[in-house]
């Protein structure tokens, strides 16, 4: 330990200061974990020291320890309210600012004091008191406050629309079928699918679709009585035309939506525009363009104009128009779906222009590049029946791998923040500071959460299953309380593999599990579970059937290149399998169990970096990691494989 190192964890000021005297850049120095000399100073409670390094040392104070917790975060750990109180109220830090793994000092403060109440009480430690200061300068108990993303997993490019008390939202949902979940909730923080905009399999239009293309960026909006969704339907790259715009609407939110109408116009991101004086029209990118469409929005009926461009000039798109005391307010993502990433507003008082950027732009961006929240753009303001106005926006989170790379996991997920309008009528964003961690909830009456375990005892799936692209017409059924898949013939590294039934993963740990019940397989058939990006890369962990018996184990496919860990084999006398998966972040573990009390595990991956985003250079990465059921029959045999699965889990950890 060096010398500062040891005055600082003593919390001797005199000697602090001497060996600042002598060398001022000591404070730069690290301990062990990396973490700055200035925020342990802050962790030791000495309000003296800590006002010293403040004051007087080098030290800036927007420094951080590798997990991203700032100097407020130490100070919380420490104890002591009166150097938590000098932190906010003389250096302007904040308890609401989120580590990486998106804890706030607030709630820091909480769960130290929870800790208190049960264990020993040390002497100097008052986190009961510090909770309570940081509830008195935010105005709001924690337990009145939400968390960001409010859409963990795979929900890009949201879109939103309220009716009456009741919240709608759509996310793009690419080549999986049912097509564009449409979202219910009554608060805003806690959603759940009751309907997709496609469901009949007819016209998904899907098969012939690279992983990534589909659906792109649907908008949700409400006239005379009816949900409209507009959206862009991405085909490959290889045809001269490759977007088009569909619309379908229905009188209820859940649906059944009408036939999908196509509209022959390029562009991404078509959103609904309904004015006052009962015209219809649409907006998509590049920038913001403009057409007119007939009454029931199935047509377009002018050509295609530039509003206006957008005010950061790059990857301008997400166009949405909100008519609000005399402007038309042009919201507009801008930058690309990446770090970049950011909400710009512009308005006019005509709707055909002349648009003037709003002063305060980009009115919501991420600044900070090793926060955890990233990617923030993409979003649509919404008003709430009490008046509040918010923002659905893209943000995105990513891990880091085993060798330093960023990993995107969950894909593109959705935040929420509240939007402010200015005295000059601009609508900021969160205050202009960008995504928040920790929110103070929306004024409205609460719902329940999505559901998370399925034992298949309901007629229908539940809606949080999805398929990928369309499953064949009997290719599952439900029966007795067990959903029964129908083997396909082609295998998973193909787009024309079928019955592939997922859920989205929504946090980066978690627990699955699930029980199937051991069809009678021949050789090179295989069935189980499959962790799935898309048809390059994916994880069986499943009952393989080879030359020599039957076996069980994880099979990776990343690109090219199929890597099999070591299997077991299992007796022909084996009845049932249970499958458990434990994430932790990147690293994963896989066990079985055969009478469903004793596991054993079978696998441990350290870097599942083929689930994410970057996990491989090929198609368009836009989706993000599901986990659920295959089989696969392959094509040697005539007669039908099914296999049964009796539950499906996935929790939190
Ligand atoms: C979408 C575009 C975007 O069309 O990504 O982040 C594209 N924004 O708006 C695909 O989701």
């Amino acid at each position: 330990m060096t010398p500062i190192h040891r005055a600082i964890l003593d919390g001797n000021l005199k000697k602090v200061k001497k060996l600042l005297e002598s060398d001022p850049n000591l404070i730069h120095e690290v301990d062990e974990y990396n973490v700055p000399m200035a925020l342990l100073a802050a962790k030791t409670g000495s309000l003296a020291l800590v006002r010293y390094v403040v004051e007087y040392s080098r030290a800036s104070m927007n420094i951080y320890d590798k997990k991203h917790r700032s100097i407020l975060h130490y100070g919380t750990m420490s104890g002591n309210v009166e150097v938590c109180k000098y932190l906010v109220e003389r250096v302007g830090m904040s308890p609401l600012e989120g580590d990486l793994d998106l804890v706030t000092p607030y709630e820091l403060a909480d769960s130290l004091s929870t800790q208190e109440k049960v264990g020993e009480p040390t002497s100097n430690t008052d986190y009961q008191g510090i909770l309570q200061y940081f509830e008195r300068v935010v105005g709001t108990p924690l337990s009145s406050m939400f968390k960001n993303p409010i859409r963990t997993g795979f929900f890009p490019d949201p879109s939103i629309v309220r009716v009456g008390n009741d919240y709608y939202m759509v996310n793009s949902t690419f080549i999986y079928f049912p097509c564009i979940p449409v979202s219910h909730s009554t608060d805003l923080i806690h959603w759940k699918i009751i309907g997709y905009a496609i469901t009949n399999p007819e016209w998904a239009m899907l098969d012939e679709l690279e992983g990534g293309n589909g659906f792109w960026a649907p908008d949700i909006s409400y006239y005379n009585g009816r949900f409209y969704i507009a959206a862009t339907y991405r085909l490959n790259d290889n045809g001269p035309v490759y977007r088009k715009q569909m619309v379908v609407s229905s009188v209820k939110p859940q649906g059944p939506y009408s036939k999908p109408a196509i509209i022959e116009e390029d562009g991404i991101d078509p959103s609904i525009f309904n004015d006052d004086d009962g015209r219809r029209y649409m907006l998509l990118n590049r920038g913001a363009r403009i057409f007119e469409l007939n009454e029931d929005a199935t047509k377009q009926i002018s050509e295609a104009e530039m509003l206006y461009y957008g005010d950061y000039k790059q990857d301008s798109e997400g166009p949405h128009l909100l008519k609000k005391d005399g402007y038309y307010y042009l919201f507009e993502a801008e930058g690309g779906t990446e770090s970049g990433h950011q909400i710009t507003v512009s308005r006019s008082k005509t709707l055909k222009g002349r648009y003037e950027p709003c002063p305060y732009n980009p009115i919501m961006q991420q600044t900070d590049e090793d926060a955890m929240i990233q990617r923030c753009g993409h979003g649509k303001p919404v008003q709430t029946q009490n008046g509040q106005w918010y923002m659905v926006y893209l943000c995105g989170r990513k891990l880091i791998g085993k060798n330093g790379e960023p990993c995107s996991m969950l894909g593109r997920e959705t935040a929420l923040d509240p939007i402010t309008w200015t005295s000059d009528g601009w609508p900021i964003v969160n205050q202009l500071k960008g995504p928040s961690c920790l929110q103070i909830k929306p004024y409205l009456p609460e719902n329940v959460q999505e559901i998370t375990a399925d034992d298949f005892d309901e007629k229908t799936l539940f809606q949080n299953w999805t398929f990928v692209r369309v499953p064949e017409v009997d290719g599952y059924r439900i029966e007795g309380g067990k959903l029964i898949l129908k083997g396909s013939r082609i295998n998973l590294d193909s787009m024309y593999a079928k019955n592939i039934l997922l859920r989205r993963q929504t946090r980066f740990t978690f627990k699955a599990g699930c029980k199937m019940q051991l069809p009678k397989m021949k050789v090179g058939q295989d069935v189980g579970i499959t962790c799935y990006y898309d048809e390059n890369t994916y994880l069986k962990f499943a009952v393989f059937e080879k030359e020599d018996g039957l076996y069980i184990g994880v099979q990776e496919k990343i690109g090219e290149q199929v890597i099999s860990h070591p299997m077991q084999k299992l007796k022909k006398t084996v009845e049932a399998v249970y499958f458990k998966v434990t994430a932790v972040k990147m690293d994963w573990l896989f066990s079985y169990s055969i009478d469903g009390k004793e596991y054993q595990n079978i696998a441990h991956i350290d870097n599942v970096y083929y689930l994410c985003e970057e996990g491989l250079k090929k198609g368009k990465r836009f989706t993000g990691a599901m986990l659920g059921m295959y089989a696969h029959a392959g094509n040697e045999t005539k007669e039908t494989l099914y296999v049964t699965f009796e539950y499906f889990k996935y929790e939190a950890i």
